[in-house]
């Protein structure tokens, strides 16, 4: 018989804003331990501690679950966040967004995109041509979950990304993530970067060049981040909303692992 496996979510939170978050999808036998180091994580996280923690499990319809592989990894070093900004905008220009979305993307992970410049618990949707926000609901934005490494791919997953010098929780789990948008219907790249003020590590992803990290996206002590989903069209809303929060989806092998290389302004 198939073993069951259970969508598992922990959200923190603080005076009504958000604080962290994590989505795994775990075997019955994997439930207890996973929630009690999801809690573990929210109570230490950097920062104040948060004044509510809600998990939930959910169980998952086994025809339901899809089987995807990771993206490539490409990791660029540069001098520092404004380089890194700099070409993070190239990158999403390369996988086709406008300048003026870009533009708005950035500024809005910048200044905070939720109400009075607060982190998002989710994130942005925009149209990659016009920069018009999609998601509706600017505090919450859209949740991906229901996405994790295939239970027996994960030791051998793991095991190289940890060779590589990516094996952090932190690192897997933005890949996964950023796995499973480049699969979306309609997704023209992601932008992202941390809320964490000691994380400045962020990446754009697109489907062609995959997960491509840079090793600073903001100043140190910076406590903004998020998430930008830039799609190629206002009707893909729907059915992008569905498939990021509702279907499931396990990783089951690596992309390339590219090894890190320098980025100044000159090059290209
Ligand atoms: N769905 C949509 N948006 C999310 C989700 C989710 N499941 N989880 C987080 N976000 C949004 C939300 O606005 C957070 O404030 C923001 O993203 C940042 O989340 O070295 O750690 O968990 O390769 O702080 C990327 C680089 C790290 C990793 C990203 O994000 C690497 C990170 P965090
Ligand atoms: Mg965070």
């Amino acid at each position: 018989m198939e073993r069951l496996l259970y969508s598992l979510r922990m959200r923190a939170s603080r005076g009504g804003y958000h604080q962290s978050g994590a989505e795994k999808v775990v075997t019955a036998d994997e439930v207890a331990s996973v929630a009690a180091a999801l809690m573990a994580r929210a109570m230490n996280s950097s920062g104040p501690q948060p004044d509510a923690v809600h998990c939930s499990l959910e169980c998952l319809e086994p025809a339901s679950i899809r089987h995807a592989v990771l993206p490539d990894i490409a990791t660029f070093l540069v001098s520092d966040w404004r380089a890194g900004r700099s070409l993070a905008s190239r990158l999403l220009v390369r996988a086709g967004v406008s300048d003026r979305a870009v533009r708005r993307g950035m500024g809005l992970l910048a200044g905070g995109a939720g109400p009075d410049g607060s982190v998002m618990r989710g994130a942005v949707v925009m149209h990659a041509q016009s920069g018009e926000r999609l998601e509706g609901d600017a505090s919450r934005g859209i949740r991906v979950s229901r996405m994790d490494l295939d239970s027996e791919a994960r030791p051998a997953i793991e095991a190289l990304l940890t060779v590589a010098g990516l094996g952090h929780h932190r690192v897997i789990e933005a890949l996964v993530l950023a796995a499973k948008v480049l699969n979306a219907p309609g997704i023209v790249a992601e932008l992202c970067w941390s809320d964490d003020p000691d994380y400045v590590i962020g990446y754009v992803a697109d489907p062609y060049y995959g997960y491509q990290r840079i090793n600073g996206l903001k100043e140190q002590g910076d406590p903004l981040g998020g998430r930008v989903f830039f799609v190629n069209s206002d009707r893909v809303l729907d059915p992008l909303l569905e498939y990021l929060e509702r279907q499931p989806v396990l990783f089951t092998a690596l992309g390339r692992i590219n090894p890190a290389k320098d980025w100044c302004d000159a090059d290209e």
